[in-house]
């Protein structure tokens, strides 16, 4: 056997690969050739940001993509894997502020050194596809959306109470603040302030967004929840309450809520307004004590769980089907300002917050008035509930509520009260949404501006489409963090006003980037079109994406804006969307797993070990030098401090990219975590050895004849029977990943076990070279996806006798499976529990135990499987054949 250097044939092969292209970088459109009535595959990547290295999570995800996108072309489908750069950005501003780095030199090394490192590891990609979201003739485009979401009323100014990263310096979305209140990018804890601020009107689309979810069945179902979640869809009810008397002027004579338990409505016992709701506002203007209450608010933690309230002692309002009863107004922190209509009627009795808040504030023994009893309990048992809220939503209505309400079921009850209240127009079904508009202005200089402009006659102009793009300035050193660089920069700010020539200053905010990355994949399917974002054919040809590969951090935030814009396109008839999905971008979407780094530990004192810490030992532990002990060893997301980092390059170089590849989809299904262990790799590559092993093997016996011409089936022997079912058996297998349960873990075990049952039969008298040969092609084809350069190596070997019949691999079609011989069925051996090779047999064998014993034992896989092993116990069952040995 001849010791092949793996990572030595990256460098040919790439370089072949190269000439065929054409001198570009490996770009398989430019090999497949085109046939009429393909079959389009739209198979996308999340593109990266170009920071300049790649690591192990691109890594994998791309080798995911890849393998998927090779096993389509050749499956022979019109396939578009794409990719590009998520260019625009805070991490590339800040490395300008701090290290004064120019921008686009430095995103464009950055891509360079990204676009070789991902040549190196074999991707695919169709680089004539390109796109980069900081060149001009890309965010002309971005600002084209936002300016046809302007004309449809779907982006407008506000001043709102927004979240403020006060070390990144910029307004932030709602989806870029985490659950404990800190900016997803810095880390810090957001601030609320009430500022001026480009919205996107997606609450519009909110209903839509919620319902489609349920077109999306190739989505995670985790992924649809977190969705479903964020949006928030809430069915109850809005209820006017009218404003009895009051001291103070207010600006309205009425409070609206909204509520989810409208049966309550005898229970409630107060209103709760939002510090910026209009009453709050208009009454503290005239009660310096609750305004600085209000100011008091930005420095509470947890909001949500606060019971401190404020009373608007002259603020009454009457219940609008009782009005004989006065109800008490507070302001309180617990009251979301953008949710319903900023004000909650209190229900003590059924609300556990607001049985807290009212205790909280009107003393302890304050009564609470129930209206709802927990279903079938007795009077006795009901004592229970005297002094705590009944908050079960099932219930019976009591004397409380009412005549007409009393012995009602609570959902029946609901129905009634909204049916009383429509009829005064003091009520009326409502659904409500969590969701938010998207706040898309952000004070930073590295994204796309805003394309509008500000004329004090005028007002707000949108820059007309022969002025687009508005071209970001460049400038010679950015200064300060936020502040709306841009505003500092004369000549970019004054300009005229498009419509009455006057003076007037151009908007100085730039636009979130998930706005570049919200339409990115519409782009690809026209990449080079300068006089419109894409051509509506194109995007109706090949929308939506057949499968989406990205990490499932995006769960929410450029998923749920993508599907937006997407829609949106849609329905201004940018494209059409052909496949009943409304324009939902994305049909399936794949979210791989974490890689994961061996962490070494000192069990003395749980410290991280750093690599000159300790001394690998050969079976993958390590004995900490300093004191001779064993460490600890876990696996745990890759960090600077835990030591665990991976280099894809160094590994790259080390193994070669095929080896690489096979080793990341092996070690674990492509949504698990992924236990980065690199001494594990030896186990793909000595299958890779063993490949090319094979190809010398047989080397000997090719001749041309046997290209054409095969032995007929009609003619196999037994021996040729079995091993033709065998590899008919892995090839179904492999075929069943692929493209149904994309198991590419599997997929690896099942090129193995095709070579193992090769190479038992590779100098087998008994069976024909020609169907050796056609068994080892096939292998080398399906095995390309994954494997190219060694693929490719192994042809060259097998045809060494006869050079000019080598025909690049990459330009195969994906063989035919072939039938199973009758007569024979594929039987699944187990030794202790794993699969470990077919044996193809007769079916009549499962009812003569001995005799499948013995015939089992005939052949080469028992050989290497069962040698010298004591047989415990037989096991047989249709399709399978179970041995417990010792
Ligand atoms: C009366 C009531 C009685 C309520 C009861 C609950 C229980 P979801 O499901 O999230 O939509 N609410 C309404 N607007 C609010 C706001 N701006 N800030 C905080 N809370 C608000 O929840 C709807 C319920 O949340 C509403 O139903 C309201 O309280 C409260 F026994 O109204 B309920
Ligand atoms: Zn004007």
């Amino acid at each position: 056997r001849s010791v092949v250097n793996l990572a030595s044939l990256d460098a040919k092969w790439l370089a072949r690969w190269r000439k065929e292209c054409g001198g570009q970088i490996l770009n398989p459109r430019r090999l497949v050739k085109n046939k009429p009535g393909m079959k389009k595959v739209y198979s996308l990547t999340m593109f990266p940001y170009p920071s300049g290295m790649l690591h192990m999570g691109h890594l994998r995800v791309y080798t995911i993509s890849d393998v998927l996108s090779r096993y389509y072309r050749m499956k022979g489908h019109d396939v578009l894997h794409p990719m590009g750069w998520d260019a625009f950005g805070l991490p590339a501003e800040n490395a300008a502020i701090d290290r004064g780095v120019d921008l686009d030199l430095w995103t464009r090394l950055n891509i360079k050194k990204m676009k070789h490192q991902m040549e190196l590891m074999h991707t695919d990609f169709d680089w004539d596809r390109e796109v980069t979201t900081c060149n001009p003739d890309y965010y002309k485009w971005t600002q084209k959306i936002f300016l046809l979401l302007y004309k449809h009323g779907l982006a407008y100014q506000k001043k709102a109470e927004i979240n403020w990263d006060p070390v990144d310096k910029t307004v932030l979305a709602n989806e870029q603040v985490d659950d404990k209140g800190r900016s997803w990018r810095s880390g810090a804890i957001v601030e609320k302030r009430l500022l001026k601020q480009w919205f996107l009107g997606i609450t519009k689309y909110a209903k839509m967004l919620n319902s489609d979810l349920k077109l999306l069945t190739d989505w995670p179902s985790k992924v649809r929840t977190m969705q479903r979640n964020w949006i928030g869809e809430s069915h109850g009810a809005q209820i006017t309450f009218p404003v009895d008397q009051s001291s103070v002027h207010l600006p309205v004579d009425n409070v609206k809520v909204f509520t989810t338990r409208a049966e309550t409505i005898f229970s409630v016992q107060y209103l709760a307004l939002s510090f910026d709701h209009p009453i709050t506002q208009a009454y503290s203007a005239q009660d310096p004590k609750l305004a600085s209450f209000i100011a008091r608010l930005n420095s509470i933690e947890n909001v949500e769980k606060s019971k401190e309230g404020y009373k608007l002692d002259s603020v009454f309002v009457s219940n609008p089907l009782d009005p004989s009863r006065k109800i008490p107004v507070f302001v309180a922190p617990y009251v979301i300002s953008g949710y319903g209509q900023g004000a909650v009627m209190g229900c003590p009795a059924h609300d556990k917050r607001d049985f807290g808040f009212w205790h909280a504030n009107m003393g302890e023994n304050s009564v609470i008035i129930k209206t709802v009893d927990p279903k079938g309990l007795k009077d006795d048992e009901l004592e229970k509930y005297a002094n705590i809220p009944y908050t079960g939503k099932e219930g019976t209505m009591n004397s409380n509520a009412g005549d007409v309400l009393c012995g009602k079921n609570t959902s029946e009850a609901r129905e009634l009260v909204v049916a009383m209240l429509e009829k005064t127009n003091l009520g009326t079904h409502k659904v409500n949404y969590r969701l938010r508009d998207w706040l898309i202005s952000r004070q930073r200089y590295w994204g796309a501006p805003i394309p509008i402009i500000h004329c004090d006659k005028c007002g707000v102009v949108p820059v007309p489409d022969d002025q687009l793009p508005v071209v970001l300035p460049k400038v010679d050193k950015l200064f300060s963090r936020g502040g709306s660089p841009l505003a500092q920069i004369p000549d970019f700010v004054n300009t005229t006003c498009p419509k009455c020539h006057g003076p007037a200053k151009r908007d100085t905010d730039t636009m979130d980037t998930f706005m570049d990355s919200s339409w990115y994949m519409f782009r690809y399917v026209d990449p080079h079109n300068n006089r419109e974002m894409f051509a509506k054919d194109l995007a109706t040809q090949y929308m939506p994406v057949d499968q989406y590969i990205g990490g499932v951090e995006h769960a929410i935030l450029h998923l749920l804006y993508s599907r937006f814009i997407s829609k949106f396109l849609c329905s201004i008839g940018m494209y059409t969307d052909t496949t009943k999905m409304n324009g939902e971008p994305f049909k399936q979407l794949i979210t791989q797993g974490m890689v994961h780094g061996k962490t070494f530990i000192n069990p003395d004192n749980g410290r991280f070990l750093k690599p000159n810490e300790y001394e690998i030992q050969g079976d993958g532990g390590a004995i900490i030098k300093a004191t001779g002990k064993r460490a600890s060893v876990s696996f745990e997301k890759m960090s600077k401090s835990k030591f665990n980092g991976v280099d894809p390059a160094t590994c790259i170089a080390k193994h070669g990219a095929d080896a690489t590849r096979a080793h990341i989809l092996f070690q674990a299904p492509i949504s698990d975590i992924l236990n980065w262990d690199e001494d594990k790799i030896v186990g793909v590559e000595r299958w890779l050895k063993k490949v090319i092993w094979l190809a010398e093997a047989l080397s000997d016996e090719v001749k041309p004849s046997m290209f054409k011409v095969e032995k007929r089936k009609s003619e196999y022997n037994t021996s040729e029977i079995r091993f033709h079912n065998a590899l008919v058996g892995y090839l179904q297998s492999l075929n069943m990943s692929f493209s149904k349960t994309l198991m590419l873990n599997t997929v690896i075990s099942d090129y193995m076990k095709y070579s193992n049952e090769l190479s038992l039969h590779i100098h087998d008298k008994n069976i024909d070279p020609s169907l050796k040969y056609k068994a080892l092609m096939t292998l080398l084809k399906v095995m390309s996806p994954v494997a190219p350069a060694t693929a490719e190596e192994a042809n060259e070997v097998l045809h060494r006798f006869s050079p000019g019949t080598i025909r690049s691999i990459l330009k195969s079609d994906w063989p035919e499976v072939g039938e199973l011989i009758e007569g024979n069925i594929n039987y699944n051996v187990m030794v202790n529990g794993k699969m470990r090779f077919i044996y193809s047999g007769s079916k009549k064998l499962i009812q003569n135990r001995d005799h499948c014993i013995n015939e089992v034992m005939k052949t080469e896989g028992a050989k290497k499987w069962l040698d010298g092993k004591q047989i415990k116990k037989v096991i047989l069952k249709k399709g399978a054949i179970v041995f417990i040995v010792k």
